[in-house]
């Protein structure tokens, strides 16, 4: 197994970089989407919460990314002594009519295509998503982790209907042509929709040599918003794997989320998974929905340990990133509580 380190849009530089392998990572997930709106101070806010009307701000303007920009960016990760394992999320603005049955769904599924193949040319070897409509919405922040430190939770269900012009908690279009709400669908219409992203896109990331990622549902509710959700418990992922059969067809295992799942076990999901994770997100949680809390990686319900040796039992060689942890009261509150749980997974594993 190797240590990786998830890095946002706005952290794509030298120090980051190094921070990273100071960290002792030997790998890095980057995202290229912009959650949090070219704000360059963010290290207190750690993760991109948002609120109802504004989510995490503007989706891109719908263009790909390069491979010359791709390229650039692996040139300077390399030159800090590091891999780049994958990107984690599209943009809203390149898929959301393929997320909405939209009338530009045929043009947007040819763009991720194309998106997919330039991945694989640049070498890098996995993409993450996350097919949801609602997104990673409707958590509150508070001192919920030890000795009051700075987190994420939830403590009941946002029900507020998402507006037309957004999807995946991001605005692709500030001034839609119909106001009002997205049309409520069932679980059944959305099954639908992955069914077409991974019959067509799949076979494109075969040839391109690239594992397409899924992320479950964060939080993992049966709705949000009142837009259904797609993995919202662990026996949900194996419908997706069933899907499509592919080596390509794999999962961003989120151990968080998959806590906060109110059926089934966090361990067992680990055995049944394994073979088919392409990368961890190594984070801790207490309680379940509607009512959890992320928390530092030593206090939560999940035995950190118990689940890398799991994960050695199951020959996974992959990559772990610590996702999000708890802020510290510093000067630093982000860098120090990646630290913290960097430290503490490089020291798990030296014991596996
Ligand atoms: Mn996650």
């Amino acid at each position: 197994m190797k240590l990786g380190f998830g890095l946002y849009s706005h952290m794509l530089d030298k120090d980051h970089y190094q921070f990273a392998r100071q960290c002792g990572a030997t790998h890095v997930v980057v995202h290229l989407v912009d959650y949090f709106n070219n704000r360059q101070n963010t290290d207190t806010e750690g993760q991109p919460v948002g609120n109802e009307s504004m989510g995490w701000g503007n989706a891109g303007d719908g263009s790909l990314w390069s491979l010359e920009r791709l390229l650039q960016i692996k040139k300077e990760i390399n030159a800090a002594g590091l891999e780049w394992e994958a990107i984690e999320n599209f943009d809203p603005s390149m898929w959301y009519d393929v997320l909405l049955d939209g009338p530009d769904k045929k043009r947007q599924i040819e763009l991720l295509k194309e998106q997919v193949r330039i991945i694989g040319r640049a070498g890098i070897p996995v993409v993450g998503y996350n097919f949801s409509l609602a997104g990673v919405a409707g958590r509150i922040t508070g001192p919920f982790a030890r000795g009051g430190a700075m987190s994420v939770g939830m403590a009941g269900v946002d029900n507020a209907p998402v507006p037309n012009g957004m999807v995946w908690n991001m605005y692709y279009d500030r001034t839609p042509a119909q106001e009002g709400f997205l049309p409520l669908i069932e679980h059944e219409e959305l099954w639908k929709r992955v069914q077409y992203f991974l019959d067509e896109l799949i076979p494109v990331a075969e040839e391109a040599g690239v594992k397409l990622a899924a992320h479950p549902d964060d939080p993992p509710m049966p709705y949000i918003r009142q837009t259904p959700r797609l993995v919202y418990q662990p026996r949900l992922y194996q419908k997706l794997l069933d899907m499509k059969v592919s080596k390509s067809n794999t999962l961003e295992f989120c151990l968080g989320s998959i806590a906060e799942m109110q059926e089934g076990d966090v361990y067992a999901a680990t055995e049944q998974y394994a073979p088919h994770i392409a990368y961890v997100h190594f984070r801790n949680v207490k309680g379940k929905v509607p009512d959890y809390r992320e928390v530092f990686l030593d206090e939560g319900d999940i035995d950190m340990m118990k689940i890398l040796r799991i994960l050695k039992a199951n020959h996974f060689n992959g990559v772990l990133i610590p996702d999000h942890t708890p802020q510290m009261n510093c000067n630093a509150p982000w860098h120090s509580g990646m630290a913290y749980a960097m430290g503490y997974m490089k020291a798990l594993m030296s014991q596996l």
